[in-house]
């Protein structure tokens, strides 16, 4: 597919501000009261519940929210047609087949016009946590933050908290409706992985090896599924991922891996793998759902358009993360099956 990365009215302000650095302001997370909820009522286990457009979230009070909301919706999917929540079975086969899945123009537009509003809004007045292309050294990535293109942005982390249309995103009855097909009714999203707006900038992006995500997380089982929004075209121009069909069946030996735990390409047995690696080209509303074992990796982005998607992460609520390991270092968001 030839690229045709076209450029969205919204970013042309923004062009004008890549590169520039303005001053950091504070994290400013969302707070409950931020989003318009109505504590009303009590939960079945004493919960406070409120009400947030057509969901009911029950807040677990119990926890240190740490900016970040702790709820379980209960969609009702009696306002929605059936179909529009579910993935087909073709999809939930492919998924289990090869470790990943895409589902075209699943996002609203507006929606998505909201979250890259957000994003722009954080960009540009540089609210932090901020991963910049210079910290992870990778390929490509400016030398320091202090060279040139050091203070390029690689992703905007804790996006949920960065403003409610994430909320609206993550517990979307037509996302939710398929994770839950993908793993089991009763869903947590993590908030200590991904849980951001990963950028790719014109002139300062890098290559993200190979690699599963799961090498650094910790949970009883390593069954969690990510979605990729695509917020405007992707394609191998300008970084889109690329990942490997299968190899989330795969019991690979450690030393497969560096000691990065990037997977390595120099080995011939990897080799043959890599050869059959699939481009996730996706347009604006699109979304890819992956397994956090499959492997995948990311060029650089040689276009002229920054390129944005928002990804988070859920699990099964029977996988939980391991006791003090960074997979357990943020509460998280609970999702009750539907009633
Ligand atoms: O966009 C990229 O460079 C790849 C991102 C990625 O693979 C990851 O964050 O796990």
């Amino acid at each position: 597919m030839i690229c045709r990365n076209s450029e969205h009215p919204l970013l042309q302000p923004y062009r004008k501000l890549i590169g520039l650095s303005p001053p950091t302001q504070e994290f400013t997370p969302v707070h409950l009261a931020d989003l318009n909820l109505r504590r009303d009522d009590k939960g079945q286990n004493g919960q406070a519940t409120a009400s947030f457009s057509s969901y009911r979230l029950m807040v677990h009070e119990s926890v240190s929210l740490q900016g970040a909301l702790m709820a379980t919706p209960a969609i009702d999917t009696e306002t929605t047609a059936g179909s529009a929540l579910r993935m087909t079975s073709a999809d939930v086969e492919r998924f289990h087949r090869d470790g990943f899945v895409i589902v075209r123009q699943l996002a609203d537009p507006g929606l998505c016009e909201q979250m890259l509003h957000a994003t722009l809004d954080g960009l540009g007045r540089c609210i932090e946590p901020i991963e910049y292309e210079a910290d992870l050294s990778y390929p490509g990535a400016p030398g320091g933050r202090e060279a040139a293109g050091g203070q390029t942005a690689r992703r905007l982390q804790q996006a949920h908290a960065r403003h409610e249309v994430f909320t609206r995103w993550v517990a979307c009855p037509e996302l939710i409706g398929r994770v839950r097909q993908l793993l089991q009714p009763s869903l947590v999203m993590t908030l200590a992985h991904h849980n951001s707006i990963m950028t790719k900038q014109p002139r300062y992006s890098s290559d993200t090896r190979w690699h599963q995500d799961i090498r650094y997380w910790s949970f009883a089982r390593p069954e969690l599924v990510s979605v990729w929004l695509a917020l405007g075209e992707e394609c191998e121009e300008n970084g889109s991922l690329r990942l490997i069909p299968g190899s989330h069946r795969i019991d690979f030996a450690r030393d497969r891996f560096d000691d990065l735990a990037f997977f390595r390409p120099d080995l011939p047995e990897n080799r043959a793998l890599i050869e059959t690696e699939v481009a996730a080209e996706l347009q604006a509303g699109d979304v890819l759902f992956f397994h956090c074992r499959t492997l995948h990796a990311a060029g650089r982005n040689r276009t002229d358009n920054p390129k944005f998607s928002v990804v988070f992460s859920y699990r099964a609520a029977d996988n939980p993360p391991l006791p003090g390991t960074r997979s357990a270092s943020l509460p998280e968001l609970l999702f009750a099956p539907a009633e």
